[in-house]
């Protein structure tokens, strides 16, 4: 039995096997041209690390689209951004704490999703990285530590509804990979 299961709140993987199989093709750039318009604010790339993201903003405009790249050596990662609501005062370090049924409830349901094995390219398994509205964004990797990236998104591929089987240690973000993001 896998600790990391009961953290992921939401079907993203039938969308994350579409990115493997190859049918969101040219997804990358597809996505990047998905902002919202050329006059939108410019991207911003989130490196990804064990278990950081060491260059994300305290704050973007909305409309900022977002990608990732992963500089680990082996881990796989990814950005699942949630706009927290208006009455969650809470910090994302202490829903982080919070047992896992909990936090799910907390969080609902993501706004966008992106994941990128390392050195490799951006999955965009939910949305395409652009965080519109306005608000506190809670930013969390939910990949269970010591996972094979191939192991982890070929069991995502077979996966129609819920988290793959896979087995690991305990999700990134209980390792630090978390971050708060205000989006004005
Ligand atoms: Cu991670």
């Amino acid at each position: 039995m896998s600790a990391s299961r009961s953290y992921r709140p939401f079907p993203i993987l039938a969308l994350a096997s579409m990115a493997i199989l190859g049918l969101t093709a040219c997804g990358d750039d597809d996505a990047v041209a998905a902002t919202d318009g050329a006059d939108g604010p410019p991207p911003i790339e989130v490196t990804m690390v064990d278990f950081d993201y060491p260059d994300l903003p305290a704050s973007i405009p909305a409309g900022t689209q977002l990608t990732v790249t992963n500089d680990a050596e082996e881990e796989l990662h990814e950005v699942v951004a949630f706009r927290l609501p208006d009455d969650e005062t809470r910090s994302v370090d202490e829903l982080a704490e919070l047992p896992p049924p909990e936090l799910v409830a907390a969080l609902g349901e993501p706004q966008t999703v992106l994941l990128a094995p390392p050195g490799g390219e951006m999955i965009p398994a939910v949305g395409d990285g652009v965080l519109r509205q306005p608000g506190r964004y809670g930013i969390f990797c939910f990949i269970p530590a010591g996972v094979d990236p191939q192991v982890y998104l070929a069991a995502a591929a077979e996966t129609e509804e819920g988290p793959p089987q896979v087995e690991g240690g305990a999700p990134h973000f209980v390792l630090g990979m978390r971050a708060e993001l205000m989006v004005e």
